[in-house]
C-alpha cells in the first residue's frame, strides 16, 4: 500500500449497491474493506469475482461484523482507520420492515448511530468521511411537488423502514452540526440492476418473465400495480455516492432520474424486452395480465400488499446536477432490458 492509497470501508458490501461500489472504488485505486454479516449460507455471490481476483488480493478484504454490534465496528474501524465509510448496511425491504420492525431499527437506526459514534470515539473526526444511505422512503409519497421531492421536502415516512432511516438521516445532521463531522446523506430513489435482491419488484418481475418463457405453467403473482417509482440503475447511483461523500461540505443530496412510472408499466416493459406484449383485463384483485397467445401470465396476490403503501415517488435531482455534476445516465428502457436479458441468459 502506498501512503496515498485511500482506504474505504463499505458496510453492506454483500448487497446490490455494496458490490457495485466496491468495484468502482477498487477501479479508482482505493483499498476497500467490506463489512460482511455472518450468515448460515454463503452470501458473497455479488462480490466473489472481486475477492477471488488475485490482482485485487492486497486491495480488497472482508471483515465479519454487524452494524448493530458496536464492538465489531470499533474493532474494524480502529484496525483500518478508513478515509471513507459508506454505511449501506440495512434490512432494506420495506414490506418486511412491517413484519420485523425491531430488527429493521437495529440495523438501520443503531447501525447509523454506532457508525457515527465509533468514528467520533476513535478520534477520527478529521480523517474519516461518512456516507449515510438515506432514501426516498423518507418522503412517504405525500405532498409531492410537481418536479418531485428535493432536499427541502417534508419527510413523512410510511413504514418502520422509513422511520428508522429518518433516525439515521437526522442523526447525521446532528453529528455534523454538533461535532463538525463530515457526514452526508444520499437521499436515493429506487435503483435497480441484475444484482437487485430477488424479492424487490423489479428483479421479481425480470425473473418471472424469464420463467414464463421456459415454463408454460408459470405465472407471476404481484401486489399493487398502481404505485409509481422513480427507477434508475444502481451503477449510476454508486458514482453519485462517491461524489456526495467527496463534496467539500458535508450535505444532503437527492439522487433520482426525475421521472416516475407505475409498477404496471415496468411489467409491460419487461415483457416487451422478452419479445411479448401483455394486456390487462379485470380490476383490483381479479385483474390479470394476458399474453398475445391468450395465456394468463400475471395475477394479483393481496399478500404482497403493504399495511401502508407509498403511492408515488419522484425525485428532483437538480442540486446533485448543479453541485456534483451528477445525473442518471442509464435509461429506464435500458435498465429493464438489461435485467430481463440477464435472467433470460441465466
Ligand atoms: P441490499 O441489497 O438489501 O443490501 C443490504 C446489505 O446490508 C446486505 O449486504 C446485508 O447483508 C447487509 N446488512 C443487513 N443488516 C446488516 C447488519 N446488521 N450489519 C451488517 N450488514 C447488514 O440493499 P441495497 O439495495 O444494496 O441498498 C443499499 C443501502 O441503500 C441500504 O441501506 C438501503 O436501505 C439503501 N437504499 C437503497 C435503495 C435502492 O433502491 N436500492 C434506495 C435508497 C436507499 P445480508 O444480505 O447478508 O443480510
Ligand atoms: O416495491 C410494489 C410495492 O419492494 C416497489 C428498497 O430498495 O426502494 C426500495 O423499496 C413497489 C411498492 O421497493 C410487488 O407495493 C407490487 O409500491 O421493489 P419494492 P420499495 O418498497 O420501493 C426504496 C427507495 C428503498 O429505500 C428500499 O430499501 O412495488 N409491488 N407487487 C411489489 N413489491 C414487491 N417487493 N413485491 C411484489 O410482488
Amino acid at each position: 500500500m502506498t501512503n496515498k492509497q485511500k482506504v474505504a470501508l463499505i458496510t453492506g458490501v454483500t448487497g446490490q449497491d455494496g458490490s457495485y461500489l466496491a468495484e468502482l472504488l477498487l477501479s479508482e485505486g482505493h483499498k476497500v474493506v467490506g463489512l460482511r454479516k455472518r450468515s448460515s449460507t454463503v452470501n458473497t455471490e455479488r462480490i466473489d469475482h472481486l475477492y477471488q481476483d488475485p490482482q485485487l488480493a492486497s486491495d480488497f478484504s472482508l471483515e465479519y461484523g454487524d452494524v448493530s454490534d458496536m464492538t465489531s465496528l470499533m474493532r474494524v474501524i480502529a484496525k483500518h482507520e478508513p478515509d471513507e465509510v459508506y454505511n449501506l448496511a440495512a434490512q432494506s425491504h420495506v414490506k418486511i420492515s412491517f413484519e420485523n420492525p425491531s430488527h429493521t431499527l437495529d440495523s438501520i437506526g443503531h447501525g447509523s448511530l454506532f457508525i457515527y459514534e465509533t468514528v467520533k470515539s476513535l478520534g477520527l473526526i478529521e480523517k474519516t468521511r461518512i456516507y449515510q444511505a438515506s432514501t426516498s422512503e423518507l418522503f412517504g409519497g405525500v405532498n409531492m411537488p410537481p418536479k418531485g421531492y428535493d432536499e427541502t421536502s417534508r419527510m413523512v415516512p410510511m413504514s418502520p423502514y422509513g422511520a428508522a432511516k429518518q433516525y439515521g438521516y437526522t442523526l447525521a445532521r446532528i453529528y455534523r452540526d454538533a461535532y463538525g463531522m463530515h457526514i452526508s446523506n444520499g437521499i436515493l430513489f429506487n435503483h435497480e440492476s441484475p444484482r437487485r435482491g430477488k424479492n424487490f419488484v423489479t428483479r421479481k418481475v425480470a425473473i418471472g418473465v424469464a420463467k414464463i418463457r421456459e415454463d408454460k405453467n408459470h405465472c407471476l403473482y404481484l401486489g399493487n400495480l398502481e404505485a409509481e417509482r422513480d427507477w434508475g440503475h444502481a451503477k449510476d447511483y454508486v458514482k453519485g455516492m462517491t461524489r456526495i461523500l467527496r463534496a467539500t461540505q458535508p450535505d444532503d443530496f437527492v439522487l433520482a432520474t426525475g421521472k416516475s412510472v407505475k409498477i404496471r408499466h415496468f411489467v409491460e416493459q419487461a415483457f416487451k424486452a422478452s419479445g411479448e406484449e401483455i394486456r390487462w383485463e379485470g380490476s383490483k384483485e381479479d385483474e390479470v395480465g394476458i399474453l398475445a397467445s391468450g395465456r394468463v401470465a400475471v395475477r394479483i396476490d393481496p399478500r404482497y400488499y403493504r399495511p401502508l403503501e407509498v403511492d408515488r415517488l419522484k425525485g428532483n435531482p437538480e442540486k446533485a446536477r448543479k453541485i456534483l455534476d451528477w445525473k442518471a445516465e442509464i435509461s429506464f428502457e435500458d435498465l429493464v432490458k438489461e435485467m430481463v436479458e440477464a435472467e433470460l441468459g441465466s
